[in-house]
């Protein structure tokens, strides 16, 4: 221990040292002595501090500078060639009864899995520094907020929180206050697939990560912290948090509905939370405005109301298919100020990834010579961490403490046949039936198969802290009297014709159905009635100016009975895995669809 330098600042040391406060210096403490770190350093979140520990990085490889004049201050990161997405096979909840982890969950027992980290956690930090992160999730002064402390040995780890969450010396004013916090302890180890490991423990709101050093995996507030433990804490608080986006339509009046939406990972969230009207909307005053791109923290305001607060405060999203075309926002956030992971770069250093545009890059990801015959230059789950504030389409409203009323809820995933563009769930009991059966082909974003269908409801399989039975059952609560709840909408913007080409041209156009669901908001649009929900023909949306083949039309507004009966039956062996915890009232509604489906 005589080697461990103690740098803490602020109040810490002092005697005003708050009994919080004394419970995290011990916390820290106890984790130096499991890990053995050569120096401890608290964040403090100051410009200073980032300067210092990316001029480290610069020295020793982990950050590359781009080029300085297309893209000043930002870096490339290039991880460890088997730490490149979330590792959902090495991702536990953690909790005393099995079941209360859910079949949704890989479980360990608490106390198995804490003999199983202490193990690996043993002095891995010799020779590090061990970095002491206090974050906010959520704007610093919000009721919605929560706070966390993550401890890692990784200085790339702090770079990003710091662009990710509030991190430094107001957080951990805040935790001096209120008294709580997720504690999170993350080592990247040796960066051994075969040694690494994502546990939880929502009961003591706790997160041990080791052996990865990759989004996700190690940026602890993020799906650690702000789904898997936070929806834990949401459901004994009567909030929820959830993997959703959130948006702001403006319309030529200059009025705002907000949307809140889930897809799962890779599919499109951060797009569509940045869309550009189409030109046509643009010249007669539509705008969008972005309040976040991945999750979404929402609980009941004093009017009936579900208020909503974006916990982060960047963005961690894919590069590979950014462009001009499909997210011009996006381009424009990322010119400066940024840390790339995993892209591949030009002969002048700029970074560059698949879909970007026609040049041909020099580098790629792994930093080997570019050759198209050797795989992508940018690996397929390539990221960029940028602070929310550079883009252009950044809501006012963003920083609310009491975060945006929500008036629609989407859920939507990849489905190239069956699935129509939107449909509108028949009340709130209907509603999170579609968002339980929502369904998705797999992506990137985690390891494994790509393109094969799953089930992922809400898309939270990956990030549901409990037993799914009871998290549907907290969603069904939510529809009490005096509540004004959004109207909940399933979108698919991947339907494919028998070309197996995209139908629907998505991306700004998206807008289009955007308009017809706050239409139904309003009780202004038409639908007509099926048994899956209320569908929109053709003429019910603003498609003035897209070109749709009648294929596309009659499939991206139809409705095909024999499918979904079929479908109907698929999901019935998919609820009934949660046995007799399923809440009674979902499969009543499962049961009232599938009747109607047969008649
Ligand atoms: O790696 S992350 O989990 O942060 C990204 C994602 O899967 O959405
Ligand atoms: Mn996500």
């Amino acid at each position: 221990m005589a080697a461990i330098r103690n740098e803490i600042p602020l109040d810490v040391e002092n005697t005003a040292m708050g009994s919080q406060l004394e419970a995290l210096n011990q916390w820290v403490m106890d984790v130096a002595r499991l890990t053995q770190p050569d120096r401890i350093q608290w964040c403090d979140g100051s410009d200073t501090e980032f300067e210092e520990l990316v001029q480290q990085m610069e020295a020793d490889g982990t950050l590359l500078p781009l080029n300085s004049e297309t893209h000043p201050r930002s870096w490339l990161h290039r991880s460890h060639p088997d730490d490149v997405a979330r590792v959902e096979h090495l991702t536990f909840v953690c909790t005393t009864d099995r079941e209360d982890a859910g079949p949704n969950n890989h479980w360990m027992a608490p106390a198995d899995a804490r003999a199983k980290m202490d193990a690996l956690f043993e002095g891995c930090m010799r020779g590090r520094t061990m970095y002491v992160i206090p974050y906010c999730m959520g704007p610093i002064d919000s009721p919605l907020s929560r706070c966390g402390v993550e401890i890692t040995d990784s200085p790339y780890v702090v770079a990003n929180m710091r662009i990710m969450t509030r991190m430094g010396a107001a957080a951990l004013a805040r935790i001096e206050r209120e008294g709580s916090f997720v504690r999170g302890l993350h080592s990247i180890g040796e960066l051994d697939p075969d040694r690494r490991f994502i546990m939880h423990f929502p009961e003591e709101l706790t997160i041990q990560s080791y052996g990865s050093g990759y989004g996700g995996n190690a940026l602890l507030g993020k799906k650690c912290h702000a789904l898997r433990i936070a929806s834990h804490q949401a459901r004994n608080e009567g909030w929820l948090a959830e993997h959703m986006l959130i948006l702001g339509v403006e319309n030529p009046k200059g009025e705002t509905h907000y949307i809140a939406a889930a897809f799962p990972s890779a599919c499109g969230k951060t797009n569509l939370a940045m869309l550009i009207p189409p030109e046509g909307y643009r010249n007669a005053g539509w705008k969008v405005w972005t309040v976040g791109d991945d999750i979404c923290w929402m609980r009941p305001g004093p009017d009936g109301r579900l208020y909503a607060i974006n916990p982060e405060a960047g963005f961690f999203g894919v590069a590979p298919g950014t462009s001009e075309k499909s997210n011009p926002n996006a381009l424009a956030t990322i010119q400066h100020d940024t840390i790339f992971t995993n892209v591949g770069v030009t002969a002048d250093n700029q970074p560059w990834w698949e879909g970007l545009d026609n040049r041909v890059p020099s580098i790629d990801w792994r930093g080997n010579a570019y050759d198209f015959n050797a795989g992508p230059a940018a690996h397929p789950n390539a990221r960029f961490t940028v602070s929310a504030r550079q883009c252009p389409s950044w809501s006012p409203k963003a920083e609310d403490a009491q975060g945006v009323p929500i008036s629609a809820i989407v859920f939507g995933g990849r489905r190239a046949s069956l699935v129509p563009l939107v449909f509108e769930a028949r009340d709130w009991t209907h509603g999170v039936l579609v968002g339980a059966a929502m369904g998705s082909e797999t992506t990137a974003a985690a390891t494994g198969a790509v393109g094969v269908m799953r089930r992922d409801p809400m898309a939270m399989k990956p990030f549901c802290g409990y037993n799914f039975a009871d998290y549907f059952s907290h969603w069904l609560s939510f529809d009490k009297p005096g509540a004004k709840l959004p109207k909940v909408f399933h979108v698919n913007w991947f339907r494919k014709g028998d070309d197996g080409k995209f139908l629907w041209p998505g991306f700004g156009e998206n807008l289009r159905v955007l308009e017809w669901m706050i239409g139904r908001v309003e009780g202004k649009a038409a639908a007509q009635e099926t048994p899956i929900g209320a569908l929109p023909r053709a003429e019910d949306i603003h498609l003035d100016g897209v070109a749709l083949s009648d294929e596309a039309r009659s499939v991206l507004f139809g409705f095909d009975r024999a499918g979904w009966q079929a479908e109907f039956d698929s999901l019935a062996g998919f609820l009934d895995e949660f046995g007799e915890r399923l809440p009674g009232a979902l499969k009543e509604e499962h049961g009232r669809i599938a009747a109607e489906l047969r008649t």
